[in-house]
Formats: structure tokens, C-alpha cells, sequence
């Protein structure tokens, strides 16, 4: 019964290649012969399947591999973004993950960001805070230039940044 949902299921994607064996579709699935051409044509959609399902997967760890992290908080204690320096891809993510000496939060400096991008769209809220270990917040910044960010609760200590978007 799962075989038959399965191929059910695929039969929609592929009307085309189908379209010599639409006739009886059920029939094919139920009479599973060796010799049946409409079998072969249930083995290639199934390869066919797999392809896509190994593409959706390597598209998933390249887009994990597109991200780059930023501890709030040294391990030392130091109320610093580890690195406060560092140069991304258009588009990469920027994961600001929660790591020491919290509460920190990420604002962007309106007036030390490329013309034309919107510091609110890229900042958290000067009132919303990181409170607990391991909290995130992710941002991606597409237009190219450099970007100068603070910590507000801990601007005045130096947790300052700048990020490059190449
Ligand atoms: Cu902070």
C-alpha cells in the first residue's frame, strides 16, 4: 500500500513522461511483472525521485555553509562580538548567537551603513534583548559596502562591529 501512495504521489511531477502509460496507471502498479515496460518506467521515476532528494540535500549543507557566526560575549568575559571584524558574501547569513555577559543586542548605525539600506530592517529592537545563553539572531545583508553595528546596552564598553559584504 505505501508503494502504491508513493507512485501516486510521483505521477503528478511527471505527466509527461506518463503520458504513453496514463492509460492504466493502477493496473501497472498492482502487476508487478519483470517484464512489464510500464514497470521500468516506475523504476526510472523513482531515480528520478532520488536525484532530486540528493540535490535538495546538497543544496541544504551548501546553504549551511553560506552562514557565518558571531559569539555576543567573549568566553573571556569580555563584552566584545567575537570577531568584531569580519567580511561576509552578499546575501550569507549572519548568525549572532548569545554567548557571555549577556543581555546584548545587534543595532546597526544608520549612518555608518551603504545609502539606501534600512538600519531598522537589519537591527533588532533597541528594547529587545538577547537574555538567555545560545538566543540568536540572524540577519543578511545583500547590498554591498560596510556596516557598523553596536551592542546598546554595552556600546559605551566598546561591544562595537563591522561587517564587510562583498
Ligand atoms: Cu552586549
Amino acid at each position: 500500500m505505501a508503494a502504491v501512495t508513493s507512485a501516486a504521489v510521483a505521477i503528478p511531477s511527471f505527466t509527461g513522461l506518463k503520458s504513453s502509460s496514463s492509460s492504466k496507471p493502477t493496473s501497472a502498479i498492482r502487476l508487478p511483472s519483470p517484464a512489464s515496460p510500464k514497470l521500468s518506467v516506475r523504476a526510472s521515476l523513482k531515480d528520478v525521485g532520488v536525484a532530486v532528494a540528493a540535490t535538495a540535500a546538497s543544496a541544504l549543507l551548501a546553504s549551511n555553509a553560506m552562514a557565518i557566526e558571531i559569539l555576543l560575549g567573549g568566553d573571556d568575559g569580555s563584552l566584545a562580538f567575537v570577531p568584531n571584524n569580519f567580511t561576509v558574501a552578499s546575501g550569507e547569513k549572519i548568525v549572532f548567537k548569545n554567548n557571555a555577559g549577556f543581555p546584548h543586542n545587534v543595532v546597526f548605525d544608520e549612518d555608518e551603513i551603504p545609502s539606501g539600506v534600512d538600519a531598522g530592517k537589519i537591527s533588532m529592537d533597541e528594547e529587545n534583548l538577547l537574555n538567555a545563553p545560545g538566543e540568536v539572531y540572524e540577519v543578511q545583508l545583500t547590498e554591498k559596502g560596510s556596516y557598523s553595528f553596536y551592542c546598546s546596552p554595552h556600546q559605551g564598553a566598546g561591544m562595537v562591529g563591522k561587517v564587510t559584504v562583498n
